[in-house]
């Protein structure tokens, strides 16, 4: 295997060198913006490296940590292998890991969980403070130093802009017909210099293929050849199919009633198995020619692009099972003209999301009878990812649908609640509620219309009794009738999962 092949630029060649010894670039206590996004496009050697040369220093009892910037979650090798040896002192902007969340939940881990489409613009206004290496997975780099971006694009721009010191991976797992499917955006600047990001279609290209970087700012190339990894989706279970239908035929209505056209608008869908289950159900769908200007592209996505339903999908990563990613990375030119990965900053950008006005689909943790949404955090405190892109789309979002099942935890946790533990998405920015057992079309409700909507579809049937009580007690008291809640009854549901490990809410008293 001759991988210099994939180091064109010759002002680069002296730079190349082992995964240890660019790990001892990295200053002790310093800030490195890493890529990745999902278990696509994120460094592979260094990050381990790294960590083991933490675990020698705490052996050593000079121990140091780091602060990690990243696209979003990433896989293992990275955010595992540092959080192990607890080499994390901040964590930024979304994570996914295991340790991880143990971390962060126990305390010993910082972790600020950003909105997706904010991390670049704050990175440039300094509030992050400074950057002093960018770690960044590539495919390739040109003789003429341009470079090839690899499966995820990021935030990538804005770690080699920024940054002191780049170090690259050159990945030649990575397929070289990747060159020509990513579209960078270098026009984005602060206020007041700043412009209409002119993106009207999903499909437009607006920038160039490439990353750039100065090549004296290059300190270290190295180079390896290891498979992205992303997890493979469990098989469609029940739950999620009976979601997907609920949000087909309501899409179905909306195009009967002339609201959305029979292509739809441009989808940008979550991660996970109810993500993905809409997505097969748009396959067997009559909806055609849809578009997608999402942050991930997942197996359904891909399918649908296989069987032509599909005309065009921007991302800024590949979020695909092992399978998926080898059929596509198989027939690669088959997919170019309809693949476009950019930056998350442009992918996940406010102007451009309303402008198109996509469907936003996103998977939530608990919604309240009013419609505030709680995508991020397990009983009030503890993390479970983060918020991710879902505020930057649903904020934005022609409609905004979340999805859950009704109940958690084999039935021990309501999903729906009279309020919930953590706000992600308040009450105006929820659209569409849909669980297994229906969907509430909050559009044009006032917060009792949506009460009534989401306890009578979308609440399980043996909760149901329970909420209404809880909501027509609140509605008959005295403390104000637009949005009444009962506060010291309001999380007693949670208190009592804290309690019993069982949501059993209190009976009429
Ligand atoms: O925990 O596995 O320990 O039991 O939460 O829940 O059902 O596996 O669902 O994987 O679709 O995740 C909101 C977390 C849903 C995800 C969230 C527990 C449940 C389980 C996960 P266990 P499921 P999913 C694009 C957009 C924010 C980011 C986002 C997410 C675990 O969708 O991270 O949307 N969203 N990004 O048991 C207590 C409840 C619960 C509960 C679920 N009501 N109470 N625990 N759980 N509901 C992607 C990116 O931005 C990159």
């Amino acid at each position: 295997m001759s991988m210099s092949s994939r180091v064109a630029d010759e002002r680069l060649r002296s730079k190349i060198m082992s995964a240890e010894e660019a790990a001892l670039l990295i200053p002790p206590g310093g800030t490195i913006g890493m890529s990745g996004f999902t278990g696509a496009g994120y460094p592979k050697a260094v990050p381990r490296a790294l960590a083991e040369r933490i675990e020698r220093s705490y052996k050593e009892g000079q121990p140091f940590q780091v602060k990690v910037w990243t696209g979003a979650s990433t896989a293992p090798e990275l955010d595992g292998a540092l959080a192990k040896v607890n080499g994390i002192e901040l964590r930024l902007p979304y994570q996914s890991d295991p340790t991880c969340r143990t971390r962060i939940n126990e305390g010993s881990m910082e972790y600020l969980d950003m909105h997706l489409s904010h991390v670049a613009q704050t990175v440039w206004q300094g509030f992050l403070g400074h950057l002093n290496v960018a770690l960044v997975e590539v495919t390739g780099i040109r003789a003429d130093g341009r470079i090839i971006p690899s499966s995820s694009v990021g935030n990538n721009k804005t770690w080699l802009d920024c940054a002191d010191k780049v170090i690259l991976e050159v990945n030649s797992w990575q397929p070289e017909h990747l060159e020509g499917m990513h579209d960078i955006y270098y026009g984005t600047r602060l206020p007041p210099e700043r412009r209409p990001i002119p993106l009207v279609y999903p499909g437009d290209r607006i920038g160039t293929p490439y990353l750039s970087c100065p090549p004296e700012k290059i300190i270290a190339v190295v180079e390896t050849h290891t498979p992205d990894r992303n997890s493979a989706f469990s098989p469609l279970d029940e739950t999620s199919r009976l979601i997907a239908g609920h949000i087909l035929e309501f899409l179905e209505h909306e195009v009967r009633k002339g609201r959305l056209a029979p292509s739809l608008l441009p989808i940008q869908s979550g991660v996970g198995n109810i993500a993905n289950a809409v997505l097969s159900g748009l396959a067997d769908s009559r909806f055609e020619r849809l578009t997608a200007y999402t942050e991930v592209l997942q197996d359904g996505m891909l399918h649908l692009l296989d069987i032509g339903k599909l005309i065009v999908t921007s991302t800024t990563a590949f979020s695909l099972s092992p399978e998926a990613l080898s059929r596509l990375y198989e027939r690669l030119d088959d997919y170019r003209s309809r693949i476009i990965l950019r930056p998350q900053e442009i992918s996940n950008h406010p102007e451009v999301i309303r402008r198109l006005g996509c469907l936003a689909m996103n998977g939530m943790i608990e919604v309240d009878i009013y419609g505030n949404v709680n995508s991020t955090h397990i009983m009030g405190s503890n993390i479970q990812n983060g918020i991710g892109g879902s505020g930057d789309f649903a904020r934005n979002a022609y409609i905004s649908f979340f999805m859950t099942p009704s109940m958690a935890k084999g039935g021990a946790i309501s999903c729906i609640v009279p309020m919930v533990s953590h706000v992600d998405h308040t009450e105006h920015d929820v659209h569409v509620i849909v669980t297994e057992q229906g969907l509430a079309d909050l559009r044009g409700l006032s917060p009792k219309q949506r009460a009534e909507k989401i306890i009578e579809r979308c609440a399980h049937p043996d909760v149901r009794p329970a909420l209404w009580d809880y909501y027509r007690r609140a509605v008959s008291g005295a403390q104000g009738r637009h949005t009444p809640h009962l506060l010291d009854e309001a999380l007693s549901w949670h208190q009592s999962y804290l309690h019993n490990g069982r949501m059993t809410p209190p009976t009429s008293r």
